[in-house]
């Protein structure tokens, strides 16, 4: 939370930090969770599977990229997920990705599920290894687990929960199995109840300097970023990363005009 910043004012930037990505939560206490994937792994069936007839589309703002929103309840807990467009990547090289990695960063989602494919999993964790680096509040959905078994693979969900340090489920979206339990697990992360542990990336010493030098200087940008990992958002400035500046800035103004004006509302 921002320095002299009232619980109110916090809650109601963050309300603004999302609806720049047309996320309006029906009430504040709904969580809202991010959908990502390469294309193909099952997210829509999934997303389909968790939200039912509870969803509506439109574009993501700015963009031709189709966004889907859904609510559903867990625990009595209201979720509200948001389709991202499927990626390979999150270097923001075509607009499907740029869309993608944004709203992980700046969308300030409470956890964002990864949908990884059980039959390619190698090819699948490129991805899931690129958001565990940006966030912690992250559930690994191994889905396609049933084409997986047909062709002899099996997943030690356990291992790779381990070896990551978040949640990992096994599920098969089509026939809806292992969905309980990835509710269970999305609700724990998304309340904080699980404090997800992924292990930090080691960087060579030359650039590990460099992003020491930097991290200082960064900090006041990412007040209003508490999920982001620093170290990620000072390689992506080592990497001349524009796009992503951009966003950066514009996220920062965005939220700090709104802690503004909420603060000047409620100040005594
Ligand atoms: N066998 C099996 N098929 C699935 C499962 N999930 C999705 N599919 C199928 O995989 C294909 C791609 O699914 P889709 O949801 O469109 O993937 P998306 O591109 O990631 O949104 C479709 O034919 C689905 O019916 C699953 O868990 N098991
Ligand atoms: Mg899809």
């Amino acid at each position: 939370m921002m320095k002299n910043q009232c619980r109110s004012c916090a809650s109601g930037a963050l309300s603004v930090a999302r609806s720049r990505y047309n996320v309006r939560q029906n009430t504040e206490r709904e969580k809202v969770i991010a959908l990502a994937g390469n294309p193909n792994v099952g997210k829509t069936t999934l997303f389909n599977s968790l939200t039912g007839l509870r969803q509506h589309t439109g574009n993501w703002p700015g963009k031709t990229v189709t966004q889907a929103q859904g609510r559903f309840l867990h625990r009595n807990q209201p979720f509200l997920l948001v389709d991202l467009p499927g990626t390979y990547s999150l270097l923001a090289h075509s607009a499907d990705e740029q869309v993608a990695r944004d709203f992980i960063c700046f969308g300030r989602p409470d956890a964002t599920i990864v949908v990884v494919d059980a039959t390619c999993l190698a090819r699948n964790l490129n991805l899931a290894l690129q958001v565990l680096e940006i966030t912690g509040k992250v559930v690994l959905c191994v889905n396609l687990i049933d084409e997986a078994e047909c062709k002899g693979i099996r997943i030690d969900v356990d291992a790779l929960s381990q070896k990551l340090g978040v949640p990992v489920i096994g599920t098969a979206a089509r026939s809806g199995r292992g969905l309980s339990e990835l509710k269970e697990a999305l609700y724990g992360v998304a309340m904080g109840q699980i404090e997800p542990a992924p292990p930090p990336v080691k960087y060579d010493e030359e650039v590990q300097s460099a992003v020491d030098q930097l991290l200082p200087q960064l900090r006041p940008l990412l007040q209003g970023l508490p999920h982001l990992n620093p170290r990620w958002v000072a390689m992506r400035l080592l990497d001349g990363d524009d796009p992503f500046l951009d966003s950066l800035t514009a996220c920062h103004r965005a939220y700090e005009m709104a802690a503004k004006g909420e603060m000047a509302l409620c100040a005594p």
